[in-house]
């Protein structure tokens, strides 16, 4: 005992305090929490508070929440910080940096008014430090590398301890070596409930960080020096095809919680429902300062928690409406070529060049379209709908509602089955011709010439 004492006193000085990897696997063994890992992508149940104040918990989108011990009234964590390999789909692995197995880290959950203290060890081959992202904590706790603490070398676990004094929507990162650590995947989520757990209750209530990668197809890690070309953007680490759907019973109440550590902003989009911006990382918005919105910019490093009623049966999309981030990683450098008809052409460079494929010249349908793809790399857009290819990745899923699921049944119900004459169909009709329109028939190139003339400049007439 004394010898712990000497040693959490000497070190630091500041808040955080550091131990020895001697005195963890010896003498500090029985004091540290063990820290769970978790090798699987899939989106865990929600974890019960296994003691301590009543809350409702949460469901990570594609991840899962760190277990906690009591130890004399306080919540222990451990958080290790390590290199991991994140599946970001079937189909595409990556090396990411992040805690306990898994990148984004474990979602950690506590109510307000508790005492809290995280374990911190640093198993990546550099130093890194812990911020806690909207918390009012003490200063020398607030994680920012040389300013309130050194960084946690190698090998060294660092101790933060702080009271959780207000509900709300939070998240943790390193202030160390940001660009480097946030661009290779060091984040985690953080709830801390309201005391009274039936303030702000709803019925689900899904979490999830935004973050995006460059990650050059045919290899797995993330080039960290891009600042704004990334080609892939996820809900927690995840790209449509591989994030799970949000299931909701009808009638349920719903809130989606989500997070921007990437480089740019995300409108995130509901179909089908009308939701409230509830809650920022400043906490709750008063009742009557709520607004009705069915898009919600999400600027970056802020968080935003939506809610709405369910109300609606069906199978509704949820994305970023920035369309580049409902894409997966492929060259975005390709020229737009609608409107030009050159399968002649394709055909003359197909005998050249197997596999060649020219994109887009009857202006889309990128996603059925069928290459040969490098080692490692997702189409750019995916994802097999009941009607067919959805033509989506990056930022998408699904919400799902339906009637008569069980309250804490959050597996996919499957595809929604529309009731008879809801579905939008094919006219068989006559279809009238506007006087003067070309006459075309279906499948035929639009002629280019005249668009291509128009933007000579001799041909400018004012
Ligand atoms: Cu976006």
């Amino acid at each position: 005992m004394n010898k712990r004492r000497i040693f959490l006193g000497n070190v630091t000085g500041a808040g955080a305090t550091l131990l020895g990897a001697s005195l963890v696997s010896k003498a500090g063994a029985a004091t540290l929490p063990e820290a769970p890992v978790h090798s699987s992508s899939a989106t865990a149940a929600p974890l019960p508070p296994a003691g301590g104040r009543p809350y409702n918990p949460v469901v990570t989108l594609n991840g899962w929440t760190l277990p906690w011990r009591m130890k004399d009234g306080v919540k222990e964590f451990h958080l290790v910080a390590e290199p991991v390999v994140r599946e970001l789909a079937p189909g595409m692995q990556a090396n990411l940096w992040g805690y306990n197995g898994q990148s984004p880290g474990p979602t950690i959950e506590v109510v307000e008014g508790d005492r809290v203290r995280i374990f911190v060890t640093n198993k990546l081959p550099e130093h890194t430090s812990v911020h806690w992202h909207g918390q009012l904590l003490p200063s020398g706790m607030d994680g920012v590398t040389g300013l309130t603490q050194p960084g946690i070398p190698p090998g060294k676990t660092f101790v933060y301890e702080f009271v959780a004094r207000h509900a709300g929507t939070f998240m943790y990162h390193p202030h160390a070596d940001e660009m480097m650590q946030m661009a290779m995947g060091m984040m985690g989520f953080w709830v801390t409930h309201p005391r009274n757990p039936k303030q702000h209750a709803v019925d689900r209530d899904y979490v999830f960080l935004l973050s995006s990668y460059d990650i050059e197809p045919g290899s797995y890690t993330p080039r960290t020096n891009t600042m704004l070309d990334f080609n892939l953007w996820t809900f927690n680490s995840r790209v449509f095809p591989g994030i799970d759907p949000m299931v909701a019973r009808l009638g349920d109440k719903v809130r989606i919680r989500v997070g921007n550590l990437t480089m740019t902003n995300h409108p995130i989009h509901l179909h089908g429902h009308r939701f409230e911006v509830a809650g920022t990382d400043g906490g709750w918005v008063p009742p009557g300062a709520r607004w009705p919105e069915v898009t919600t910019d999400i600027a970056v490093g802020q968080m935003r928690a939506i809610e709405f009623v369910a109300d609606n049966l069906g199978d509704w999309a949820f994305h970023c409406h920035k369309s580049h981030h409902t894409m997966n990683a492929m060259g975005h450098d390709v020229p737009n070529l609608a409107g030009v008809d050159h399968r002649g052409v394709a055909r003359k460079i197909n005998s050249l060049v197997p596999g060649y494929m020219v994109m887009g010249d009857r202006g889309g349908s990128m996603g059925d379209m069928r290459m040969r793809l490098p080692e490692n790399t997702l189409p750019m857009m995916d994802g097999k709908g009941p009607f067919g290819n959805m033509e989506m990745g990056g930022m998408f899923t699904v919400l799902k509602v339906r009637a008569g699921l069980g309250r804490s049944d959050y597996r996919d119900p499957g595809w929604y089955a529309h009731p008879k004459g809801t579905v939008a169909q094919e006219w068989t009709g006559e279809v009238p011709v506007a006087a003067g329109a070309p006459k075309t028939a279906p499948g035929d190139a639009v002629p280019a010439a005249p668009a291509l003339n128009a933007r000579k400049p001799t041909s400018h007439r004012h």
